[in-house]
């Protein structure tokens, strides 16, 4: 069992829910628990500045990237100068959401991670190595894909001008939003290697809730696959033509999405399949759409799974071209294969949460995470805590206070333990 370095340490709950209330108060969705912070909106720059603030007040030292990832570091006044100088054991996440978000996807890492230093502060316990915690800019890739974006850059998975050439689902263009939001920043990407990262999180699932675990011990991240798919079809008067005649985008984009939800039935869990977006032009009730614009969303544990998938998807909309006479192009949005953390740190999520008191689960995440990013350049892990009726990416999404809390303890423990690898 892991001696704990301070068993009696424990973060500040109250300060931790009133902070995650205070921040969904931004970009609140009226009538829910939840908020909508696209990533670069002025509700996202609303979020960032009040972190800011949070960070700035409790001493940290603050820097922001070239994509407004933005990292406050803690070198606690009397450590050593090799200590202070020595890599960062970092915590961290996102404090964007997509359009229906919940308060705790991202926010609950983020808001954690400053607790865990302020606490530890006030305690007077300082760590052997500088603690840092970090926002990602865009980990949703809802507005500007790819998802994990910031994280990408900041580990540097892709080029920092590629990505603010990136232009989102309404024209917009990340480097010209970062500007107006002001969070283009200087510090330099790639960013600071951390000796170590761990990222607490929400389950966003329903496994930890139906086997009644506090803390999920997350092993690794599923792939991802983002295909963008555009149909290019005949609009036509929906009166006077003749169903063999009709090339129809928006009956083709039906087919695909149809066919999505039978691939994941025929490859079975944990294969996944969502068209989450589908715009038809020109919409309205009288004319066959000459053109669908759709997102195809697939997701495995098994990488040469996933590329069946992906080769079937492929094959499916070829099929589909020739049937309905339409112009089917494709544009990968995201593509990232299964990422395994490292079982050193894994290991000491599961111990440190035992110690602490919690049940256990080791799993696989279902959603993408920048700790899927950061696990490129630095042993990484991740702790999750239930989600009520595995509900996210909606406003309803819930986790209970003793299980933020306690997720918040086993970061800070497992933070300091690392600190002394
Ligand atoms: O898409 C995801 O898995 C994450 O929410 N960005
Ligand atoms: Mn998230
Ligand atoms: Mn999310």
């Amino acid at each position: 069992m892991t001696e704990l370095t301070h068993p009696e340490f424990r973060i500040d709950g109250d300060r931790l829910i009133d902070r995650l209330a205070a921040l969904a108060e931004i970009g609140a969705i009226v009538d829910t628990a939840g908020s909508s912070r696209l990533a670069f909106t002025d509700a996202d720059k609303e979020g960032r500045d009040l972190v800011m603030t949070w960070m700035t007040d409790l001493g940290l030292d603050v820097t922001i990237d070239g994509i407004g990832n933005t990292v406050g570091l803690w070198r606690p006044d009397g450590m050593d100068e090799t200590a202070a100088r020595s890599a960062p054991v970092m915590t961290g996440s996102h404090i964007d959401t997509v359009r229906t978000g919940g308060r705790y996807d991202g926010n609950l890492g983020v808001l954690a991670g400053l607790e865990v230093i302020e606490s530890l502060a006030t305690a007077g316990i300082r760590p052997d190595r500088p603690l840092a915690v970090a926002f990602f800019s865009n980990e949703e890739g809802a507005r500007f894909p790819p998802d994990m974006m910031g994280s990408l850059v900041y580990v540097g998975g892709m080029g920092l001008e590629d990505a603010q050439a990136i232009t989102g689902i309404d024209g917009a263009v990340v480097g010209e939003e970062l500007d107006r939001i002001g969070y283009r920043g200087s510090a330099p990407c790639p960013g600071l290697v951390p000796h170590a990262f761990v990222e607490l999180h929400i389950e966003q699932g329903p496994v930890l809730e139906e086997q009644e675990i506090q803390i999920g011990v997350v092993e690794s991240v599923q792939g991802i696959s983002w295909t963008e798919v555009t149909i290019d079809g005949q609009s036509n008067h929906a009166g006077t033509t003749p169903m063999r005649l009709r090339h129809d985008a928006g009956y083709a984009a039906a087919r695909i999405a149809t066919f999505a939800r039978q691939l994941a039935a025929d490859l079975g869990p944990p294969q996944v399949a969502t068209v989450g977006a589908i715009d038809l032009h020109p919409n309205l009730v009288n004319v066959v759409a000459a053109r669908a614009t759709l997102t195809v969303d697939l997701r495995n544990t098994d990488d040469q799974i996933l590329q069946d998938a992906e080769a079937r998807l492929m094959a499916e909309l070829d099929a589909v071209a020739r049937a309905e006479g339409v112009e089917i192009t494709t544009r990968s949005l995201a593509r990232f294969e299964p990422v395994s953390f490292d079982p050193t740190v894994v290991d000491l999520v599961e111990h440190t949460a035992k110690a602490l008191g919690s049940t256990t689960l080791r799993l696989p995440s279902g959603a993408g995470h920048d700790a899927q990013m950061l696990a490129r350049v630095c042993p990484t892990a991740m702790i999750f805590t239930p989600s009520r009726d595995g509900i996210s990416h909606n406003p309803a999404e819930h986790t209970d206070r003793q299980d933020l809390v306690a997720g918040a303890n086993v970061l800070a423990h497992v933070m300091m333990a690392l600190t002394k690898t």
